[in-house]
């Protein structure tokens, strides 16, 4: 028997756009569609993925932009050869909360690194893997500002200031550009979702992009067929 490659799919956004809410929500839809996957998050997600994000997120010292983004190198690395590779090559779609277009975002428009060497190093991570569909949440600062004030705990990243979310924000708007994507067929196709509304409208709003960009795989039935 054949089992054909499972999905990747990605959720991208700034903090507080929803990733976190919607993955599992995602999850569940897939579930009732008769779609097996399972979800991860980026860092973490192996042993040593999970030791990587405490360092990177929640030590009290600084660390230089280079070693931060080489240390969420280091956990996407042990995540796509031990879990993500794995789990696609059984036939199990992948829902990653996070991948590489978050280094793109906050350590090479955020920090100020060279584009060019992290994809290179990236491209080291992630043994070449595209994602099938990223989908980035899109919200305002203000917005998010008041989902922070009202979730609290602030990481290392989320308290980076002003200026820095700007360029952030600016990145993942850049990332929805047709011309951006051809120039970086690493990254696989990239649709942007708006995740101002209601969990169920954001939800709703993703599963239509799936059924959009996957008609034949989303059938008229509840049945799903993997391609
Ligand atoms: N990072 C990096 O710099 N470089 C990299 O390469 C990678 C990551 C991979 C990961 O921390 C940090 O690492 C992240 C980027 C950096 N830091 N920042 N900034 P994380 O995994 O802990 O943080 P996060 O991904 O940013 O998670 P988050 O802040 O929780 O954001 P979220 O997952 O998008 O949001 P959420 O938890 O689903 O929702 C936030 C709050 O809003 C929560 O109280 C919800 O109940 C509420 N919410 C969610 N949806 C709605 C709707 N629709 N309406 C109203 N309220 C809502």
């Amino acid at each position: 028997m054949t089992v054909t490659r499972g999905r990747l799919i990605v959720l991208e956004g700034q903090e507080s756009s929803g990733k976190s809410t919607q993955a599992p929500r995602l999850l569940q839809w897939l579930a009732d569609h008769g779609i097996d996957a399972t979800l991860l998050r980026e860092p973490g997600g192996t042993d040593a993925g999970e030791k990587i994000r405490e360092m990177v997120l929640h030590v009290p010292y600084q660390l230089t932009p280079a070693t931060e983004a080489l240390l969420f190198m280091a956990s996407r690395a042990e995540l796509v050869d031990r879990v993500i590779k794995p789990n696609l090559r059984e036939g199990r779609s992948v829902i990653l909360d996070r991948f590489f277009l978050s280094t793109y975002a906050y350590q090479v428009a955020g920090r100020g690194l060279d584009a060019g060497l992290v994809a290179s190093a990236n491209a080291l991570a992630t043994q070449g893997l595209v994602p099938d569909l990223t989908v980035v949440l899109t919200l305002s600062a203000a917005a998010r500002r008041a989902r922070l004030d009202r979730r609290g705990g602030h990481d290392k990243i989320e308290r980076a200031g002003d200026q820095f979310h700007a360029r952030v924000d600016a990145a993942f708007e850049r990332f929805l550009d047709p011309a951006w994507q051809a120039d970086h067929p690493e990254a696989g196709p990239i649709v942007g979702i708006d995740g101002a509304g209601t969990e169920d409208e954001v939800l709703n709003h993703m599963t239509a992009t799936l059924t959009g960009a996957w008609p034949e795989t989303f059938a008229v039935s509840s049945g799903f067929h993997q391609q």
